[in-house]
């Protein structure tokens, strides 16, 4: 990985994985293989074609064992951004990637590829965990106005030179690092950002809190590792399941933590843990967000349907001969997980490549 060398076995292995489910390519396996055998002799590396690299973007989204929502694996917009250099070039492409993933809240899934680490280059990079982020600012008493969970990324690029509004809901910029050169500050055009005020249907008390979130999650700090070639700036979309937002971000201790809020805004008894108030206020919140995201014609998807999408998956790669390896404890959704069909089972736990993975250095 830091060296930037491409391991032939991992080379070989996904070149006969693509030609095995792509058996009509125009040159022989024998001499495909021969060629990126020279190249990683001579260079230490070799170059993925636009179908290898599209094949095997969606092949490591087919082996990400903690998604859920991998039913659409074959349907995976692969943007080749390999040829980008400059960090402007850069920050263009990801807004197309936003434009693009948006689509006016039809979400699409979507892969923007930058240029992989190799021995003569190393690669660009985002600091970001998700291209889409809000800040989070700790006062002198230790309270937090904004999300927890990006309070130090938030002093960081306040260190930059960022100028932090300071509210509950703030863009982060993005930091954009390309080798030779000091990370540079870009602001998300707010005009590319769709978000969905959260509503209750029944509680205007809900309402009157004034939440929103993004409608697109685009994780932006996983390196995407294909045949040995290792592409640290991979940012992907799909689309939200409502309990993201409904149960982990706004719900978290460590992040907006607002059951005890909403609990008393809906007079249940939060005097003791008996009376469920944590699990009613969980409820409607939840409700909540999706009857939001449907009102604003953004696409999500609730943990139900989800789950039942994810055994139709099963069911169709165990059909064409593969194992879905899968991890329990994220598949299982954070809510009313043993009404979920995904709940009463076990899965492989396999480590299949190409796949995304989180690098100590990525900084959120
Ligand atoms: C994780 C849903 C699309 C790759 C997850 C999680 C959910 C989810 C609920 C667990 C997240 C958490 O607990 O924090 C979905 C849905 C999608 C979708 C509903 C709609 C299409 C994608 C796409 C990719 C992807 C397009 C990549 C191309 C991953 C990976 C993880 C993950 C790598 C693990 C992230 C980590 O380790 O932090 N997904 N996903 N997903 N998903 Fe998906
Ligand atoms: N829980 C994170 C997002 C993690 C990935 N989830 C997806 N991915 N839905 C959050 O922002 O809440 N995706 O590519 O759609």
């Amino acid at each position: 990985t830091t060296t930037g060398a491409a391991d032939w076995n991992e080379a070989e292995e996904f070149i006969r994985l693509f030609y095995a489910e792509h058996p009509d390519q125009p040159l022989p396996l024998d001499m495909r293989l021969r060629q990126v055998r020279e190249h990683i002799e001579h260079s230490g590396s070799y170059r993925h074609s636009t179908d290898e690299l599209t094949f095997g973007a969606r092949v490591a989204w087919r082996n990400s064992s903690r998604c859920i929502g991998r039913l659409y694996w074959k349907s995976l917009r692969v943007l080749d951004r390999r040829t980008a250099r400059t960090p402007e070039e850069i920050h263009a492409h990801l807004c197309d990637h936003l434009r693009q993933a948006t689509n006016e809240g039809r979400i699409r899934p979507v892969i923007s590829v930058f240029a992989p680490e190799t021995p003569y280059r190393r690669a660009p990079r985002v600091w970001n965990s998700q291209l889409i982020r809000y800040a989070g600012y700790r006062g002198p008493d230790g309270s937090v106005v904004g999300d927890p969970g990006h309070v130090d990324f938030t002093e960081t690029v306040r260190r930059m030179g960022w100028q932090a509004p300071g509210g509950w809901f703030d863009l982060l910029p993005l930091v954009i690092e390309v080798p030779g050169d000091k990370p540079q500050l870009f602001d998300v055009p707010p005009e590319l950002v769709m978000e969905v005020p959260i509503e209750h249907p029944e509680y205007p008390q809900i309402t009157r809190m004034g939440l929103r979130w993004h409608a697109v999650p685009a994780i932006s700090h996983m390196r995407l590792s294909i045949g040995g070639i290792n592409y640290p700036l991979a940012p992907f979309n799909g689309w939200y399941l409502g309990t993201e937002i409904g149960a982990r971000n706004l719900v978290d201790a460590d992040r907006y933590n607002l059951l005890p809020v909403i609990g008393r805004l809906l007079h249940l008894d939060t005097s003791r843990e008996t009376s469920l108030w944590r699990d009613r206020a969980l409820v409607e919140l939840n409700i909540a967000v999706l009857h939001s995201f449907a009102k604003a014609g953004v696409k999500i998807s609730d943990h139900h349907t989800e789950s039942e999408r994810f055994l139709t998956h099963l069911a169709r790669e165990e059909a064409a001969g593969r194992i879905v390896p899968a991890d329990w404890s994220w598949i299982v959704p954070p809510v009313s997980g043993g009404l979920t069909p995904v709940f009463h089972r076990y899965y492989d736990e396999a480590d299949l490549r190409p796949n995304f993975y989180l690098d100590e250095e990525a900084k959120d």
